[in-house]
């Protein structure tokens, strides 16, 4: 069955409803440019979504040299066929007049165009003096969760064994830093446990602090379709916001921010106080039950209502819901990751699954969620602040297996210390000992917390900075050199999505100008440098995104993310595929820890973990003789208040966060019309109780204000929790309407007033626990707050705010299988 649908208005699409255990049916969502039909297409071109980190599979659609369109892939275990609205029209970003299309260099003050010669002359002159006058310490390199897998494992060669530097690491860090630790923690090693297909089984899901709808949406449309079928689950949903997740739920816990620990250690006393825990499975396969009984046996949920500021009764039945469950599913995302004692938090969620054996079978397993579409691939290849291949920097034996691998001494690879988190690497160019930051595939100047301090560490003198992107963002026109990259679509590669699922994605056309593949820009470096491995040899001796593969499948082999069963072309072929894959499973591997926890044992575990108050790293002894057979840790943790609570000057909790139809700081779904004209300025939101108690009205011009600076916008009042006001964070100071505003303070991005703090362990900066007044600006004279409609920031009351659509614009089609 054919249907069409305004994807905008409806973002979810029409429902395919499946019972419990059964395959999810196949809807092949497409979308071409208006005026283009199927018949013209010349070629489709196989990819996966690069706007999330769900790996949507999908085919771009090529006519006459250019991307005409998407369509989902309905083989795909992923989505089938599936796309979400970003997937839908994001792509028509590509084709924006305003791509770079030539390098530029900084002479005399201002950015200049010239040819790659010159561009990559001064990156090569600058690396040679700053290694012989102070080095490798002086060099970092920032990146992101949006290059492809062979991209981040040839800057993870050049940066730790042919610069040396430990300086190396990810927005990631901003993302899924948490992701990564409480994995860690728990089990040893970094590796989603779960799978998508648990969805299909479980008869409980539980979302913490994530709001899938908006960000994972065809995710979302697995569980609505289960919801609408036989057997549906239950919801529970852990956030302050009326997301569409918590519309949804049949509990719905709406926390003050930042007291998720506290929460969590009431769920799991709840569930220790009522016997529903699995003795047997806490006997084979854990290690601190004892620990977390002690610490949670005063949580009751009384005491977790004061401090939550919820009912102790929804509290008691979230509880009977999870420990009622014989198939339980947990999400966990930035409710958690970037809000007060993250890893802490993430690692209860586990525990949770711990504690009830929820792990290893069907319907059984936590998803301790990915955000960027290749965050997964920072991770693996040692893009971030690990060692690739989840290499242990503290095991002298895997220091010397990679050093086998690259062929150099294990000296040349840095692991006197933990490699340097992103925030510490900005720390070290506020200070000066850092000379040189080459950034690739992020816009820090809106992304980062405390945005006044980031532009003054970026634009001093002293500081080379290198940008390589696809336009001329906030970050790139304070560079030195900036660098034009080849977008998705425009070069070949792989990444892995938040379940393992690995994709290719192709070429479908060539990039504009003199725009190159990140990896072609990486490998020009590595031959420019000159690096060496001991014997002489080339360091980087690979030349393309398939012999890069190839290179990368040898660093993982016997890891536990194994990629020597997979190739470009099998993957090209036959669509998503989840690691480790490998002889023994070459057909991938559907769940992790389906035989006990493996990986977490002393000799081969990624990390002996850390105090998760202190964040300091445990020695391999004490982990030894902590978990000396290799089980899973129960580790427990001690709620503490957030650093920055409100005041009397300051009586609001601010939290920042995302719209369904934005990604990040827009650069791609700000130049998408469709996407732009649902969301097109920033917004604020605020209860109707707190709106009333401040005499402010729907459309108000208000004034958020931090220690740290204010953020302008039209004031939406919805049903968010009292106490806590919201900022989208996607607006930076470029527009496409007004043009480049280059300098100054924007007053529009959420990050002029978050805080410079992170989480000890996971050193993840805390987006969602500031402290922050409101104040009005001016009166709306009836103009509503530019807030899409059909999403958290949904008007509390009905009149006068006209419903968010996209018009003919907008309308995809939808192919549906037969209802089984
Ligand atoms: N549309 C869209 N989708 C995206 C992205 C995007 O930019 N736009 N980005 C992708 C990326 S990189 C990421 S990381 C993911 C992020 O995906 P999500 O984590 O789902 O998105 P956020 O809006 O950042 O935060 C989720 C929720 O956390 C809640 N929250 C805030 N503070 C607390 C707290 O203390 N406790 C709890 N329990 N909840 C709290 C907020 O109300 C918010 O609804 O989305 C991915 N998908
Ligand atoms: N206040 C607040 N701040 C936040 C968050 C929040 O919730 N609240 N969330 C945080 C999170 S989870 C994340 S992930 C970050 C995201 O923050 P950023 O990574 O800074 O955001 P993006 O806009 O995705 O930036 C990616 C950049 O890479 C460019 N790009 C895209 N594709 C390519 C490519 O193939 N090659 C190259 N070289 N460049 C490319 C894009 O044009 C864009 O400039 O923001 C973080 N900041
Ligand atoms: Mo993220």
């Amino acid at each position: 069955m054919e249907t069409s649908v305004d994807r905008i208005a409806e973002p979810w699409g029409p429902r395919t409803p499946y019972g419990s255990g059964a395959r999810w049916p196949a809807r092949t969502d497409m979308y071409l440019r208006p005026g283009t039909g199927p018949d013209e297409v010349e070629r489709w071109v196989p990819a996966a979504s690069v706007l999330h980190s769900n790996g949507d599979a999908m085919d771009i659609a090529v006519a006459r040299g250019r991307i005409v369109g998407v369509r989902g892939r309905a083989a795909d275990r992923v989505n089938r066929g599936r796309l979400g609205p970003k997937d839908l029209f994001g792509w028509q970003a590509n084709a924006s007049a305003d791509r770079l299309t030539r390098p530029l260099v900084r002479d005399g003050g201002e950015l200049v165009e010239t040819d790659w010669d010159t561009a990559m002359g001064r990156v090569v002159s600058r690396s040679k003096r700053l290694l012989e006058r102070q080095g490798p310490g002086a060099i970092g390199f920032y990146t992101t969760g949006q290059l492809f897998l062979e991209e981040y494992y040839t800057l993870a060669v050049i940066a730790r064994a042919g610069i040396g530097t430990n300086h190396l690491d990810g927005n990631t860090r901003l993302c899924t830093a948490t992701a990564a630790e409480a994995l860690k923690e728990s089990f040893g090693c970094d590796g989603q446990p779960g799978s998508y297909t648990d969805f299909d089984h479980a008869d409980v899901i539980a979302l913490f602090g994530h709001n899938m709808a908006e960000t994972q949406p065809v995710l979302w449309m697995r569980i609505l379709d289960r919801l609408e079928g036989t057997d549906p689950p239950r919801l529970v949903c852990v956030d302050p916001r009326p997301t569409p997740v918590a519309r949804r739920a049949d509990v719905h816990l709406a926390p003050r921010s930042g007291t998720n620990v506290a929460l969590l250690n009431a769920l799991l006393h709840r569930i220790i106080r009522n016997g529903r825990v699995d003795h047997e499975f806490i006997e084979a396969h854990t290690v601190g039950f004892e620990e977390l009984t002690a610490r949670v046996r005063e949580c009751t949920p009384a005491w977790a209502a004061r401090i939550c500021q919820v009912p102790a009764a929804s509290i008691e039945r979230a509880a009977e819901l999870i420990g009622g469950a014989e198939r339980l599913v947990s999400t966990v995302l930035q409710g958690v990751y970037q809000s007060h004692q993250a890893t802490a938090a993430a690692v209860q969620v586990n525990n949770l699954h711990l504690v009830r054996g929820m792990l290893g079978r069907p319907g059984r397993g936590v998803l301790q969620m990915n955000g960027q579409p290749t965050a997964q691939n920072t991770r693996e290849c040692g893009a971030n602040g690990d060692l690739p291949g989840f290499r242990n920097w503290q095991n002298e034996q895997h220091v010397a297996d990679l050093a086998r691998v690259w062929n150099v001494t294990p000296e040349t690879i840095p692991h006197y210390a933990p490699p340097t988190h992103a925030m510490q690497m900005f720390r070290y160019a506020e200070q000066g000992s850092l000379r040189m930051l080459w950034i690739s595939g992020t816009n820090p100047a809106v992304s980062l917390p405390e945005l006044a301090r980031i532009r003054r560490i970026l634009s001093q003198d002293r500081l080379f900075v290198v940008v390589q992107d696809l336009f001329l963002t906030e970050t790139a026109q304070l560079a030195d050199v900036v660098l034009p990259a080849a977008a998705w679509g425009e070069k070949t590669g792989t990444f892995t999505n938040a379940d393992r699922t690995v994709h290719f994605s192709g070429k479908a056309v060539d990039p504009p100008g003199e725009a190159r593949a990140d990896l072609d820009i990486f490998l020009d470096y590595a031959a420019r440098m000159g690096f060496r491995d001991k014997d002489g040899a080339p360091l980087v001796g690979w030349h393309d995104a398939e012999s890069a593969f190839e290179a990368w499948q040898r660093c993982s082999a016997g890891r536990p993310c194994d990629y020597t069963g997979l190739s470009h072309q099998k993957l090209r072929e036959g669509g998503g595929i989840q690691w480790p894959c490998n002889e023994q499973a070459p057909e991938g591997t559907e769940r992790l820890y389906t035989e006990g926890f493996t990986w977490a044992h002393p000799d081969v575990c990624e990390s002996y973990g850390k105090d998760l108050v202190t964040g300091a790293s445990m020695e391999p002894a004490e982990y030894r003789s902590l978990n000396p057979g290799g089980k899973a840790v129960i580790k427990a943790a001690e709620y503490l208040p957030p650093h920055e609570d409100t005041s009397v000057e300051f009586p609001l909790q601010l939290i920042t966060g995302r719209t369904l139809y934005h990604f990040h700081t827009r650069t791609k779904t700000g130049r998408a019309p469709q996407l732009n004209a649902a969301a097109p300025e920033v917004w604020v939101e605020l209860s109707a109780g707190e709106a009333a108690q401040q005499d402010l009205a729907e459309g108000d011009l208000v004034e958020v204000a931090t220690p740290r600076g204010a953020v302008r916008g039209r004031l939406r009042i919805t049903a968010i929790r009292d106490g806590m006001v919201f900022l989208p964070f996607h607006y930076g100071y470029w527009d496409t309407a007004e043009g480049h505003r280059p300098g100054g303070d924007s007053g529009r991005a959420a990050n002029e007033a978050t805080i410079t703090d992170w989480d000890p362990a996971s050193k993840q900066p805390l987006f969602k626990t500031a402290a922050a007044r409101i104040g009005l600006v001016e009166r709306a004279a009836g103009t509503p707050a530019p807030a899409p409609t059909t999403t958290a920031s949904a008007p509390a009351g009905t009149g006068g705010v006209p419903s968010t659509t996209g018009g003919p614009q907008a309308v995809a089609l939808h192919t549906t299988e037969g209802r089984p």
